[in-house]
């Protein structure tokens, strides 16, 4: 983890050096658990894409580290969480479970996200604090800004967290965002999961700077970059920026480099603008093979116990799609609903 600018770095020095050391073993299986969950759900609905049964595939393949790393620093139901579309694993860690994830990707009734309205992996769950997922890249992060701006305004403890792409951050509402977080102190987390491509734009071609902290510096604030593929890295990144923003310190920008070991969505044929030696070299940084090493390595994880684990996770994604493939579909008469105020039926 580099602090981008001497700010932050004095900021460092007072926070508590690497949260991460004091978690219990269980607690870091539980992630290895997620991260396989995260994996094989992304893996299934990309082939039930390729059937013929799900209309879209979006994969977090590469950003579970990142994703699970970061919501783990989150207080489920007290944090605000703005996610976009790649969050799968970010749902996982705040309990949704794989029958829901499986019920949005067939866009069914069922779906608590949307009633199958909206598009496959837009998330939402009020109860939780997730903000719906709004499709145009990069409204989501004034959204959470407005949001961060309501919780201080009423006096709430609740800090906000927003993803989002490197792609998003050449984007206006990203840099209005910020400043504008910058200016009031808002408690917000902006998390940039950034895999180094927007669809077929490489990061070089969207920004003159080499990284993405650096810009926080021209908002005054903390720009940490991490690796995104070491999930340890990424809880101390969040945990020590959302402590920052309770204490009123104000926003932070992550900049978490992750792979993209897929391409963009399951309409996108990256062969056609990404060589394959560098989608096999993004390969090296696959978080689930690190951590799986890692908890190897601390003895906490064997083998067997892997196999087994991922057997389970098999299992449990197996029902989950067969429950949500016999689900029904939402009723036509219910297509207005929550488009209008009112109750419901046709304007
Ligand atoms: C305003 C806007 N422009 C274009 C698009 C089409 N689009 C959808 S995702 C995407 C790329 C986003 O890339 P990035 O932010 O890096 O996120 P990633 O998908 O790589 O995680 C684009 C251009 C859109 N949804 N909204």
């Amino acid at each position: 983890m580099v602090a981008v600018r001497s700010v932050a770095r004095q900021a460092e020095a007072r926070r508590p050096a690497c949260p991460s050391q004091s978690l219990a073993p269980d607690d870091l299986l539980h992630w290895h658990r997620t991260m396989l969950l995260a994996r094989v759900i992304s893996e299934r609905i990309w082939l039930l894409n390729r059937l013929g049964k799900v209309h879209l595939a979006v994969t977090c393949q590469g950003h579970e580290a990142a994703q699970i790393g970061s919501a783990a620093a989150l207080r489920a139901g007290v944090d605000i969480c703005v996610p976009y579309y790649r969050d799968l694993a970010v749902m996982l860690m705040l309990g949704m479970t794989p029958r829901t994830i499986m019920l949005n990707a067939f866009a069914r009734r069922d779906d608590p996200n949307s009633g199958g309205r909206q598009m496959p992996a837009h998330w939402s769950w009020p109860e939780r604090k997730v903000l719906t997922t709004s499709s145009p890249v990069a409204t989501q992060i004034p959204h959470a800004v407005g949001m961060a701006l309501a919780a201080k305004l009423r006096g709430q403890d609740s800090c906000a967290i927003v993803y989002f792409g490197d792609g998003a951050t050449s984007q206006g509402d990203f840099h209005e965002a910020v400043n504008f977080a910058a200016i009031h102190q808002l408690p917000v987390v902006f998390f940039c999961e950034n895999n180094g491509l927007a669809i077929s734009v490489p990061y070089p071609l969207q920004s003159a700077t080499p990284t993405i902290a650096e810009k926080a510096a021209a908002y005054g604030i903390p720009g940490v970059r991490v690796e995104g593929h070491n999930v340890l890295a990424v809880y101390d990144a969040t945990f020590q920026a959302l402590e920052r923003a309770r204490r009123g310190e104000g926003p932070t920008l992550v900049d978490a480099v992750v792979p993209r070991l897929t391409p963009h969505t399951s309409n996108d044929d990256e062969s056609r603008y990404r060589p394959a030696e560098e989608r096999e070299q993004a390969r090296i940084h696959d978080p689930l093979a690190w951590f799986s090493r890692y908890l190897k390595d601390k003895g906490y994880l064997n083998d067997v116990q892997e196999q087994s684990e991922l057997q389970d996770v098999k299992d449990e994604v197996e029902e989950a799609t067969e429950h949500a493939e016999e689900s029904p579909d939402p009723h036509p008469a219910q297509l207005f609903t929550h488009l209008f105020a009112g109750n419901g039926r046709t304007p």
